[in-house]
């Protein structure tokens, strides 16, 4: 799917296309459309170690799970002569193969966003998955099969309920009362925390590495499953296990925060990020980009490509006000 977003748009929506084709002729039965899923039966655990069950299922940390990415420029996209796997699509402009971009101080969260997080959210709220499978795997693994309208809508919800709870740890709340909103990730966020400051290839370093992240393997782990002291800001499953949403459309580089709400129509395609674990070494690269669609039809939904494109959210906390809505997207 990245080889054709190369050569976007018109070879990305032939391939789109045609992967949903491949997934209709193989699915046993077609889905029914969105507006017919009925709000899932939704089975939570009584505890889960790790995570606290009194809220909503997010790590039991200080700050629960989130954590801090200190303001400051860092190295985006590919440089081909450095990274001999770079996309063309990675590169920055044509004359430059890489920008520093300054982003301001963000939290995100330490873990892919988890099924019983997902779980907690829908039975909480009522609110109708696109596609109820999403709830079908186990409680502390990263859920998948998610439309990136409803990671946002599972951010929107959590943030409420942050705001809310007096038992919210307090550099939360504080960020909170300040005007800061859960949502998604830019895609320049997603990268700096992946890759750091120093414009290293992968989370760890400049070489893939079997034993720090969830690639080329046979299934889906557990969250935070891969041990990676190396990688930046403590984030584990930033390569690999599962595909991440952001709330970046494809936009050719270079990137430009300013343009995220820019030109955008119902058939906007949005950024995912990091590979997955079905991926090899090029695609878990921390400059990956892959692109589906929101989620007002087929193609965002990972069953299209099999589990191999499973997107998942990794909710943050930032300081934006240009949260996008799911009234606009949807
Ligand atoms: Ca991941």
């Amino acid at each position: 799917m990245i080889e054709l977003l190369k050569r976007w748009p018109l070879l990305a929506a032939i391939g789109l296309v045609g992967a949903v084709w491949v997934a209709l002729r193989l699915a046993p039965a077609a889905p029914a459309s969105i507006g017919e899923v009925t709000a899932p039966e939704v089975a939570l655990p009584t505890e889960l170690p790790g995570f606290r069950a009194d809220a909503w299922f997010l790590p039991d940390e200080p700050a629960l799970g989130f954590v801090e990415v200190p303001a400051g420029p860092f190295l985006m996209g590919s440089d081909p002569a450095v990274d001999p796997l770079a996309f063309d699509i990675e590169r920055w402009s044509p004359t430059q193969a890489q920008g520093m971009v300054d982003v301001p101080t963000y939290w995100i969260a330490r873990y892919e966003v988890t099924v019983a997080q997902y779980a907690a959210f829908v039975q909480e709220s009522g609110y109708r998955v696109a596609d109820a499978g999403a709830l079908a795997g186990r409680p502390n693994f990263p859920v998948v099969s998610v439309a990136w309208t409803d990671a946002l809508a599972y951010a929107g919800w959590l943030e409420q309920k942050l705001r809310a709870s007096g038992g919210t740890p307090g550099s939360l709340a504080g960020l909170l009362a300040e005007g800061w909103r859960v949502t998604l990730p830019t895609e320049a966020q997603w990268e700096k925390a992946a890759r750091g400051d120093d414009g290293r290839i992968f989370p760890w370093g400049n070489e893939p590495r079997d034993e720090q992240a969830n690639y080329q393997g046979p299934g889906l782990t557990r969250v935070g499953s891969f041990v990676c002291p190396e990688c930046p800001f403590g984030l584990a499953d930033m390569s690999g296990n599962a595909w991440e949403w952001t709330r970046s459309p494809y936009q050719p580089y270079p990137y430009d925060e300013a343009d995220d709400a820019a030109g955008l129509d119902v058939d906007a395609l949005w950024i995912m990020r990091g590979g997955s674990f079905s991926d090899g070494p090029q695609n878990i690269r921390a400059a990956v980009r892959g692109g589906r669609s929101s989620g007002s039809g087929w193609f965002s939904r990972a069953e299209v490509a099999g589990r191999r494109m499973a997107p998942t959210a990794r909710a943050q906390c930032q300081r934006t006000t240009k949260r996008p809505t799911l009234a606009a997207r949807g």
